[in-house]
């Protein structure tokens, strides 16, 4: 074996690693071609030099000199490659994960109001803005407040188990909120502006438009020298700031035993501007109200000088209020706390 027969085949190496060198593009071949090299035991041009012995003696020094010559180039080349590699990588990275910081962020949803309490705020804004105040009082309540201090005779077929919740002989679930604006009177000598807002209880079955639970707001002005154009004046009032300024009041007798006289409230239809629509059964007009001019019985219950005061109330329902603002068909909707409906409001 001739001196050129050694070193040529170390040309051999060299060229052959230069070409596959020419494809390597990644950390991971960058490695291979390292092994397929260098690796101690197996690699191509570490198996040149574990062979020297087999060389002529006069060929080995020469031999020895070019091949670690070349391992010094293999390893120079590589250690630059994996640089650049490196680099390139570690780029590709950054441009992969960059992050916009200016982009908006997920807006997180936050929880609102049921469309009953927007209602019900509503109703007492529009009468605090009138100078009256807001009155709260027990849900369970005495059948004195809720029925006699109310000039309900005995006998009075809403006193009846079937349609009051009786939780004992004398307590019950109040069917209004009416006593309320007892107690209220039994404690302070008119003048007196309140409303009072609440849930009230009935033995109703559920359908589209009854409950046994729903909400009610009453309403109670007592001073001298009031009259029937004053209650008629607060429901028109009332009812353009929550309707809108189109809206009609007009009422019709009726009877309710807590007044004399007694009315029923019509607004003008909300849907048809009162020319008449399905909603309306055609009539134009909408019941809202229960309302009159307290009755002077109830005066003997809490102490006030029936001969020197007169007062109005009337009461209605917050629910019903809501399903007119908003057009909901089903009063259901308001207790079953479906998102779907609740998220429109
Ligand atoms: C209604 C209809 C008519 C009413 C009367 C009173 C009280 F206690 F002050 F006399 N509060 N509410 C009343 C009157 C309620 O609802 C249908």
């Amino acid at each position: 074996m001739s001196s050129n027969d050694g070193t040529g085949r170390l040309r051999a190496i060299e060229q052959k690693f230069n070409s596959e060198l020419a494809s390597v593009h990644d950390a991971r071949s960058l490695e291979d071609i390292r092994t397929r090299y260098l690796s101690r035991k197996s690699g191509l041009l570490t198996t040149q030099l574990q062979n020297l012995g087999e060389l002529p003696k006069d060929q080995r020094a020469e031999f020895g000199r070019v091949a670690n010559q070349l391992k010094s180039k293999i390893e120079a080349a590589l250690d630059t490659l994996q640089t650049t590699i490196f680099e390139r990588e570690k780029q590709s990275a950054l441009e992969r994960e960059t992050l916009d910081v200016t982009l908006p962020g997920n807006r997180r949803r936050i929880g609102h109001r049921h469309p009953l309490t927007i209602v019900w705020k509503e109703i007492e804004d529009i009468f605090i803005s009138m100078g009256y105040t807001v009155e709260d009082g027990p849900e369970i309540e005495s059948t004195y407040y809720n029925f006699d201090a109310l000039n309900f005779p005995v006998g009075h077929p809403a006193r009846d188990p079937r349609d009051t919740f009786y939780v004992g002989e004398n307590m019950i679930l109040r069917t209004h909120t009416s006593p309320v604006q007892v107690r209220t009177m039994e404690k302070v000598q008119p003048p007196v502006r309140i409303i009072c807002p609440g849930r009230v209880f009935r033995r109703d079955a559920f359908d589209p438009t009854h409950s046994p639970m729903f909400h009610q707001v009453e309403c109670l002005v007592v001073d001298e020298g009031i009259t029937f154009s004053d209650l008629k004046g607060t429901l028109e009032r009332f009812h353009k700031q929550f309707f809108g300024e189109k809206t009609k009041t007009r009422l019709r007798p009726s009877f309710f035993p807590f007044v004399e006289p007694g009315a029923e409230v019509d607004i003008s239809c909300v849907f048809c501007d009162g020319s008449g629509c399905r909603v309306c059964k055609g009539t134009g007009w909408i019941e809202v109200m229960g309302a009159g001019m307290v009755h002077p019985n109830l005066y003997g219950f809490v102490n006030y000088d029936a001969e020197k005061y007169t007062g109005f109330a009337f009461g209605g329902g917050i629910d019903r209020y809501a399903m007119l603002k908003y057009n909901i068909n089903d009063l259901q909707l308001f207790f079953q706390n479906e998102m779907r409906f609740l998220q429109q409001f």
